[in-house]
């Protein structure tokens, strides 16, 4: 049996546009073949880009599972991210442009940043953090956060960011587990109008987790020295943020760091179980970082680059952070909420800051078909020339909404497939090079090698599979904090004995060009009358449907096929949901991809239950559609979305 099925066929592609192409700096196929004869060489190629202290002794030292990249080699990632830059003509160029969400802004040139970071990192060293010790970063996206990230990467500390929006129980466990020794935390951050106690979140984790002797409070309320109602502060453990700076001197000077020392944790909650610490070492985390940004979002001089994730996800560390700093790119950064003030806030920013690409999520640009192509139409985005996804499968529909109503048609797309677990970008289009099709992450970037098998490790040429990265990448995790044994487990073990396989957990299939497409989570696949269905295609069958913005599909056990359909769906503002449009909808799905895939329910849904990084989490719609209590829900975003659903379809049942 096929591990996956594939369903849809989508025919759309798009080669880069020609103005594109003519100015782009790879602009032919050559560096895949490069790549290929000599993977080493092309990542020995890219790590030269940056600045090392003392050079590597070998490029890959790889004994599988394991890997180590530019062994004996020294470098700082602060060095190279600040520093490198302030010698030349970039010392006054902007490194961040941030806005707040009501409205505040500051511009850090790289100059500006390079004495923050420089003073902070002896604030640090002034509590008695030194190399390899671990510091919590528990901040609102606010200037500060990428401050204590590079002051921690300058002294040799591992920084463990927990993202802000997290509850003090998951501040508590992540402390805990790396045993850090000093949290920096704010006395709030600001969502959707909304103040984010983040101090009194601290404070309840830390009664827990003794490890912690320092905590550092930026000021973000407004008030002489901080808002007592946000932030009370206890005699000895707790420092303001801008009284340890007024002091500091900005002469710092970086530690020296082997390539393979520990740069950060960071964790990942997965579906369940207890969070895995994902560690990232130095060199080859930077020069993977670094390399990618430049090509596949062909990084100039005078690009405006906005990632719109936060600092707390992998996505923020690598492209908010190490890799368009690496590459002295000018990034704006943004607090808060996509619809605050208004839906139109993302283009209000695009336009004021003349942002040139773009990088965001699946679950943002659906939210932004949801509520209708009125609010990017009011900006100039002309500006714009390239156009990102990362997170969740694109759906054909909202990759052509994105290229249609933010890309005015004339901007590439590239929709980037990694994970927290790669550090950096895997398969992608190069935008100059690639022929995109909507829904395709495409192929894998040079120097990468993925492949496509069935669960007992044979090659699957064309058709579903699952997915497998067959070489280690400078970027990849090395091991999981204090629990190598998980490590080998969970990612060296989906195909027996041959350790050199690293499984993502993720379904794809390989089209006849050899483009991948991701299909979702295998735990999220499907099984219906003995056809594997990827939650992937049907989801995007639904939302091709122009009254549906959102879709999430389920199974549920079912007598005969083993298991049925089930979709929540979101409908597009303006759209009322019938049970006309309900029966409509399942005859769509069977005019596009089969009676296979007809949805034996439909529930009408105001909103899906996302985890904070806005991935669907089916897990708990499959509890709600096979009338199971709910299972844990303390990863979701918005525990009250469930629990709204849940009674609804109960009532829909009874
Ligand atoms: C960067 C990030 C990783 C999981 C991954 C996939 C899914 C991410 C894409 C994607 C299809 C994409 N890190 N995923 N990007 N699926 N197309 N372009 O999201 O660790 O938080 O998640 O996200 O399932 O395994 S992550």
């Amino acid at each position: 049996m096929a591990d996956i099925d594939v369903l849809l066929n989508e025919n759309r592609s798009f080669p880069p546009p020609e103005p594109f192409a003519r100015a782009a700096q790879v602009s032919t196929d050559a560096i895949y073949a490069m790549a290929q004869k000599d993977p080493d060489a092309y990542w020995a190629g890219a790590a030269r880009n940056l600045e090392w202290i003392a050079p590597w002794k070998s490029v890959l030292d790889w004994t599988p599972p394991h890997a180590k990249w530019f062994t004996g080699g020294k470098i700082n990632a602060a060095v190279n991210c600040v520093d490198r830059h302030v010698r030349g003509p970039a010392r006054n160029k902007a490194a961040i442009i941030w806005e707040g969400e009501p409205g505040d802004r500051r511009t850090l040139t790289y100059w500006d940043l390079y004495r923050e970071v420089c003073k902070f990192a002896n604030v640090l060293r002034s509590l008695g953090v030194g190399k390899g010790d671990r510091v919590g970063i528990y901040l609102p996206m606010v200037p500060e956060a990428v401050v204590a990230m590079l002051a921690c990467a300058r002294i040799g500390a591992i920084h463990s960011v927990v993202f802000g929006g997290f509850s003090p129980e998951s501040v508590r466990d992540r402390m805990n587990d790396a045993q850090a020794k000093v949290l920096i935390t704010a006395d709030g951050g600001y969502r959707r109008g909304q103040v984010v106690p983040l101090k009194r979140n601290a404070d309840k984790a830390l009664a827990e987790a003794p490890s912690v002797k320092h905590v550092i409070v930026v000021q973000r309320r407004p008030g002489g020295g901080g808002d007592e109602a946000f932030a009370e502060m206890r005699e000895g453990r707790d420092h303001w943020y801008h009284r340890l700076m007024q002091n500091a001197s900005p002469d710092a000077p970086p530690e020296p760091m082997d390539s393979e020392d520990v740069l950060f944790i960071l964790y990942t909650s997965g579906t369940t179980g207890k969070p895995k610490g994902i560690v990232h070492t130095t060199g080859g985390y930077l020069t993977g970082t670094a390399e990618t940004t430049r090509l596949v979002f062909d990084l100039r001089d005078d690009d405006v680059f906005w990632c719109t994730a936060d600092v707390g996800w992998v996505t923020g560390h690598s492209y908010l952070v190490y890799g368009p700093l690496a590459n002295g790119a000018t990034c704006v950064m943004y607090e808060g909420a996509p619809d605050w003030p208004e839906r139109d806030r993302f283009w209000d920013i695009c336009e004021r800051h003349g942002v040139t690409i773009l990088y965001t999520a699946p679950t943002a640009i659906r939210a932004f078909m949801k509520w209708g192509e009125s609010h990017p139409a009011k900006h100039d985005l002309s500006r714009l020339r390239l156009l990102g996804s990362v997170g969740e499968p694109i759906n054909p529909e909202a990759w052509i909404w994105y290229h249609e109503n933010i890309g005015g048609k004339r901007c590439p797309i590239v929709d980037t497939w990694w994970q927290t677990e790669t550090g950096a970008i895997v398969i992608s289009p190069l935008p100059g090079v690639t022929v995109t099709k909507p829904g395709s992450a495409t192929r894998p970037l040079p120097g990468c090698s993925a492949d496509l098998l069935d669960s007992a490790g044979n090659r699957v040429e064309t058709g579903g599979g699952l997915l497998a990265l067959t070489r280690p990448l400078p970027a990849m995790l090395r091991t999981i904090w204090g629990d190598d044994e998980r490590y080998v487990k969970t990612y060296f073990s989906k195909w027996d004995g041959r350790k050199n396989l690293y499984f993502p957990g993720d379904g794809a299939k390989r089209d006849k060009d050899g483009y991948f497409w991701i299909l979702g989570r295998v735990d999220d696949v499907l099984n219906v009358a003995g056809h594997r269905i990827g939650t992937m295609e049907v989801e995007s069958a639904l939302v091709e449907h122009p009254s549906v913005a959102e879709a999430a599909v389920v199974g549920k056990a079912h007598e005969l096929k083993g298991q049925a359909l089930a979709a929540f769906v979101t409908v597009r503002d303006g759209t009322r949901p019938t049970s006309e449009l309900r029966d409509e909808l399942k005859q769509f799905v069977v005019d596009k991809i089969g009676a296979i895939a007809r949805p034996d329910d439909i529930l009408f849904a105001a909103d899906l239950p996302k985890t904070r990084s806005g991935k669907i989490m089916r897990r708990l719609l499959r509890d709600i559609a096979e009338g199971r209590a709910l299972g844990d829900t303390t990863t979701l975003a918005d525990p009250s979305v469930v629990a709204a659903l849940k009674e609804q379809y109960e009532e829909k049942e009874g």
